[in-house]
């Protein structure tokens, strides 16, 4: 059964799921929502998640939510312990990139996104612009460390992390913010610019989005 992707596609958390559908290589079909006003609030929509949100996917004979906990799922059913490891061990390593994911980096890199490049120039409040680079530049320190040490995060296999840790680096690195990554991050997206799904993805245009505060 191919699966379906609800969200918008330039959306941050839709960009991994599609990232990971296309590097698995399993055929879906996208259904575009979360673009225009009031459309993830509707009740046949809150029936797909409760939450409101994208991405949703379609999969299975059932709707999943939470963009890392789609990922997860969908390495895990192909079975192949490089995508997700069978030790839990070394699962909870790669767990703990994709908590960091949530709960560090992308909280820093969305205010500096919104703040920078969707807000309107007028509007835009330095202040906080220049806390959410702090915030950035001191989490790609930590993850630079940690790249310095191994090609991909999991070791020498690409994993789920490094798709959903990856995939706001081409805008935070092309959105007209000075700032640089540090030489171990910009190896490993280096490495990931090589792979198709992450070009049609991660690097995917995202101009529509500059200085737009509604979806
Ligand atoms: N933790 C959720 C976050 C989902 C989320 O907030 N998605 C954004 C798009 S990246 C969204 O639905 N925005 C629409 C809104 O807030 O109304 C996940 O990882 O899937």
């Amino acid at each position: 059964m191919t699966a379906i992707l609800w969200g918008r596609r330039n959306a941050y958390n839709v960009m991994k799921v599609e990232c990971l559908l296309r590097e698995l290589g399993l055929p879906f079909e996208h259904r575009d929502i979360g673009s225009a006003p009031g459309d993830l609030d509707t009740p046949a929509f809150r029936q797909l998640n409760p939450m409101g949100r994208i991405p949703v996917l379609a999969i299975d004979g059932t709707h999943l939510r939470e963009s890392n906990s789609i990922c997860r799922y969908l390495a895990e059913r192909t079975g192949d312990a490089a995508w997700w490891p069978r030790e839990a061990l070394a699962r909870a390593q790669l767990n703990a990139w994709l908590d960091w994911e949530l709960a560090s980096w992308q909280p820093a890199f969305i205010d500096l996104f919104w703040g920078f490049y969707r807000c309107p120039e007028p509007d835009r409040d330095t202040t906080s612009i220049a806390h959410a680079a702090e915030r950035c530049r001191a989490c790609l320190a930590s993850l630079d460390t940690a790249l310095r040490e191994r090609e991909w995060l999991g070791g020498s296999a690409v994993s789920i992390a490094d798709f959903c840790c990856s995939i706001g680096l081409h805008r935070y690195t092309h959105m007209g913010y000075p700032i640089e990554l540090p030489a171990g991050v910009a190896r490993w997206r280096d490495q990931l610019m090589a792979r198709p799904a992450w070009q049609a993805t991660a690097m995917a245009d995202f101009s529509i989005l500059q200085g737009r505060t509604e979806y």
